[in-house]
């Protein structure tokens, strides 16, 4: 009985040790821990910290506009920051979501993009330190497109084009009652690559990267999907 009446105490001291520990020795004002905050609202893009040291950076972004809102990080390609190295979207008004990143040393910029469309708010990093690694570089993608998949048919390819050597995130949003994929297939018939089989409403994502020109050809490759209308074409030019 004597024992058991100290315990809590015991407890109390063991918890309180890191409480105390987290309060001091942080040097990086304006990051939660070793986040870098980025606050979004529907007019600004607050960054934190615009100067971050190479390797795995987290992010927390908390959106406190009234839109939904998203964030990128784009690399410089040829003078211009339109190469996405990361995103998160959906950020509802009010809430926080953490996007992880391994960047590299170079500048970049972030963009949050209230209302999820337009350019957005931009905001230019420098990250000091080594040049990104080729496991980064093979996770960042010119553009992305969208797609939905239903019994049976796929909606938001029918407008799709590309530019050949084109990297291309192709997400698809599965909003049918039944397991999709989506396989795509270069000119010559050969696969180029796919989004593996995603539950219904969940969302799945492939960065395929679309090197030949002429006609590619995608389809749900389960049961018998591509025959009742899961299938379609686009042009690489
Ligand atoms: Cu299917």
């Amino acid at each position: 009985m004597r024992t058991s009446r100290t315990l809590p105490v015991l407890v109390t001291a063991v918890v309180a040790l890191p409480l105390l520990a987290a309060c001091g020795g942080n040097d990086s004002s304006g990051s939660a821990g070793d986040k870098v905050a980025i606050t979004a609202t529907d007019t600004t893009c607050k960054v934190a910290k615009t100067e971050l040291k190479a390797g795995k950076i987290a992010f927390a972004v908390a959106n406190k506009g009234d839109k939904a809102t998203e964030v990128y990080v784009y690399g410089e390609h040829e003078g211009a920051y339109d190469r996405v190295v990361s995103e998160v979207e959906n950020i509802g008004p009010g809430t926080s979501r953490d996007m992880k990143v391994e960047l590299g040393g170079g500048t970049y910029e972030i963009a949050c993009k209230p209302g999820q469309s337009g350019d957005g708010i931009h905001q230019k990093i420098t990250v000091v330190g080594a040049k990104s690694n080729a496991e980064a570089e093979e996770e960042a993608y010119d553009r992305e497109v969208e797609a939905e998949a239903k019994e049976h048919r796929f909606e938001g390819l029918d407008k799709f084009t590309a530019k050949a050597g084109e990297k291309i995130e192709f997400k698809l949003e599965n909003r049918g009652a039944m397991e999709h994929e989506l396989k795509i297939f270069g000119p010559d018939g050969k696969e180029v690559g796919e989004v593996s089989p995603v539950e219904p409403g969940a969302t799945g994502e492939a960065v395929i990267t679309l090197t030949e020109p002429g006609t590619y050809t995608y389809k749900c490759g389960i049961g018998d999907h591509a025959d009742s209308g899961m299938k379609g074409s686009f042009t690489v030019s």
